[in-house]
């Protein structure tokens, strides 16, 4: 069955989205060529194939994996335009022990990320690639982060012979060759080389999900470079995303003076028209993709969803600082994901959507665990068998995700391709932490909340390797993800308050921890749309129609401030919640410290001015 076209009336929003009007280009410019045939002569592909971002680019793609098994259709009937891939058991989540910044200098890439030399990442690279992608086809994908010829875009050249990356590719950032038109003009771009390193012997057949054993997802930040070999899946293939949105972004940030952050983005509006812009940065398995989307239960709120992953921030003429959505899409997880935690994601994915890895019901539906109880009879396991309840096993794989373009989500702000981006009223960090971090907490000043940012943690959950309940130091929720040096990191986050300060417009930090449970392990506040009653409180804060308490963490709310009208949790449990338990307080200042510490000389003596005000007021 070829199911290409849209059998469904909905379905032409995405052959709109994804058609952009493209420019004929007769040659593509002489740089972008050059490193394309450069790297062909190491990679012996068959054919070499410059890809448009048209919607016939990708039915024609999707047509070819079908053929080959790498996607098979859902029923169309019930998800149209959707297609399901299943991945090698073996190449299923991010690898960050097989992910390197390759900085000339080790001291630049920081003791939280693996280092290798340039050089000799460049020649173990290089002899791995020889002929590696011999049988196979070379796409080649131009594509924008942010909206083409924002101030704040950046552009970017992905290679690799992977179909598969090609289309999610088309559904998560904006493919077009418009692009090498800008590149022709001058713009810089971001050399993006990715091999599934399994080339084809004369006449072997293909494999439905191709990959290497031996994995490198390496990062080049002074050239501007990443070379990823060896597997197919999220971040470690779709370069656009962790590999240049992040960890090169984040170098290009440092140097241009911005900020490219692992945070959501949206706009809040309140009950009397005022908008506010908040973006919020949290580890994995705290719910970032749910809050973008969130179904405020305060009558009057609206949240309109902007980004769910990545910002851009960057001070304007004005003072301001102002946020993009790098993306065009979300790669979420799917597991966790229903119509109770999250609607709104549950409608953006009623049709024009890739799954991997999710479990594949009787009637040609997909279903993952925590989408509805009990789980389905008849289920298609991740891994193409059937699936046996009884073995424990989950249907789908805990790190199964969604590929689906950002206009279908329905609270999609109308302008979320303004070039010009959202001025940011709010910086919100949080982090799963069972007792010790209040329920919300404002920052005193800039480089208190610059503290709050460094010193984010997380509870480990089931889903995630390690220990459940054992605490993961996630700074900036951007561990794995920063670039360059963490402390130096920090230094450029107390740069920017200073860039502000001048301008006079400060955005105001939060902290946040939905995630505070009683003493038999259940969660004391009920989260999800009831998040919007904190929100208020920050707006109220931004109003400056409220006080605080000034405690040795932070300023937290006066009880009566919070409205829990309708809310299931009474005044005293939000007494409990708000408050700031001193031995907690001061255990936490003291595995804060231990852990900045570790910055060694690199840790700014701005951090460093708030351990001691910290504990200056534990003492006090
Ligand atoms: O995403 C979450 N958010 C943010 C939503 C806007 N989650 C899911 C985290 C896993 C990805 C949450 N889980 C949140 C939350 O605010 N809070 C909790 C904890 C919790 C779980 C269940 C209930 C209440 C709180 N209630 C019932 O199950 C009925
Ligand atoms: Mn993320």
């Amino acid at each position: 069955m070829g199911n290409t076209i849209p059998p469904d009336p909905k379905a032409t929003a995405m052959t709109l989205l994804m058609d952009t009007p493209t420019t004929a280009l007769t040659t593509p410019p002489a740089d972008v060529s050059e490193w394309v045939n450069s790297w062909a002569e190491i990679l012996t592909p068959t054919d070499i194939v410059w890809c448009d971002g048209s919607a016939r680019e990708r039915n024609e793609l999707i047509e070819l994996m079908q053929s080959t098994g790498t996607i098979e259709a859902l029923n169309p009937d019930l998800r149209p335009y959707s297609f399901v891939a299943r991945s090698e058991p073996t190449d299923v989540a991010r690898v960050e022990s097989r992910t390197f910044v390759c900085s000339e200098s080790e001291d630049d890439a920081g003791p939280t990320n693996n280092w290798m030399a340039p050089d000799d990442m460049r020649a173990e690279l290089l002899e791995l690639s020889q002929g590696a992608m011999a049988g196979r086809t070379m796409y080649v994908v131009p594509f924008s982060m942010g909206p083409i010829d924002s101030p704040m875009a950046r552009y970017g050249v992905q290679i690799t012979d992977s179909p598969y990356v090609v289309v999610s590719l088309h559904l998560m950032v904006r493919v077009s060759n418009r692009i090498l038109n800008a590149i022709s003009g001058g713009a810089n771009w971001v050399k993006c080389f990715h091999t599934v390193g399994a080339p084809l012997a004369e006449g072997e057949k293909d494999v439905a999900w191709p990959c290497n054993d031996t994995k490198y997802i390496s990062h080049f930040p002074e050239s501007r470079e990443i070379w990823s070999f060896g597997s197919a899946y999220g971040g470690n293939a779709l370069l656009p995303k962790k590999a240049f949105a992040l960890r090169i972004a984040s170098v290009m940030a440092r140097d241009e003076g911005w900020l490219a952050e692992h945070m959501l983005l949206v706009r809040i509006t309140s009950p009397e028209g005022k908008r506010y812009h908040m973006v919020a940065a949290f580890p994995s398995a705290c719910g970032k993709t749910n809050f973008a989307m969130m179904q405020p239960s305060l009558p009057g709120w609206t949240v309109e969803t902007l980004g769910d992953d990545i910002s851009w921030l960057a001070v304007d003429d004005s003072g301001n600082l102002r946020a993009i959505n790098p993306e065009a899409g979300f790669f979420g997880v799917a597991p966790g994901t229903s119509t109770s935690t999250n609607p709104v994601a549950m409608d953006t994915l009623w049709g024009n959507t890739i799954f991997t890895n999710v479990a594949v019901t009787e009637d040609g539906d997909v279903w993952w665990e925590g989408m509805s109880k009990p789980a389905p009879t008849g289920l298609t396991n991740w891994r193409g068998e059937a699936h046996n309840p009884e073995s424990g096993d989950p249907a789908a794989h805990p790190n199964a995700r969604f590929t689906v373009g950002i206009e279908q989500c329905p609270s999609l702000a109308e302008d979320w391709d303004n070039p010009e981006g959202v001025v940011i009223d709010a910086i919100i960090f949080g982090g799963r932490r069972s007792d010790t971090v209040p329920l919300v907490m404002e920052a005193r000043d800039w480089d208190h909340g610059v503290y709050l940012g460094a010193t984010v943690a997380s509870e480990k959950t089931a889903a995630a390797e390690g220990t459940v309940g054992e605490l993961r130091r996630d700074p900036f929720a951007m561990l794995p993800f920063a670039g360059y040096h963490m402390g130096d990191y920090m230094a450029h986050w107390l740069s920017i308050g200073e860039t502000l300060r001048a301008g006079g417009k400060m955005p105001r930090i939060f902290q946040v921890n939905w995630f505070q449970k009683d003493d038999n392990g259940r969660f004391i506040w009920p989260g999800f749309g009831d998040n919007i009653r904190v929100v208020e409180w920050m707006v109220k804060r931004i109003e400056g129609h409220v006080g605080v308490n000034d405690t040795a963490l932070g300023l937290t709310p006066h009880t009566a401030d919070i409205d829990i009208d309708a809310a299931d949790i009474d005044e005293d449990t939000l007494a409990g919640l708000l408050s700031v338990n001193p031995a907690k307080a001061s255990a936490d200042v003291d595995a804060s410290s231990e852990f900045l510490e570790s910055f060694g000389s690199k840790l700014p003596e701005g951090i460093r001015r708030q351990l001691d005000h910290a504990r200056a007021k534990l003492q006090a």
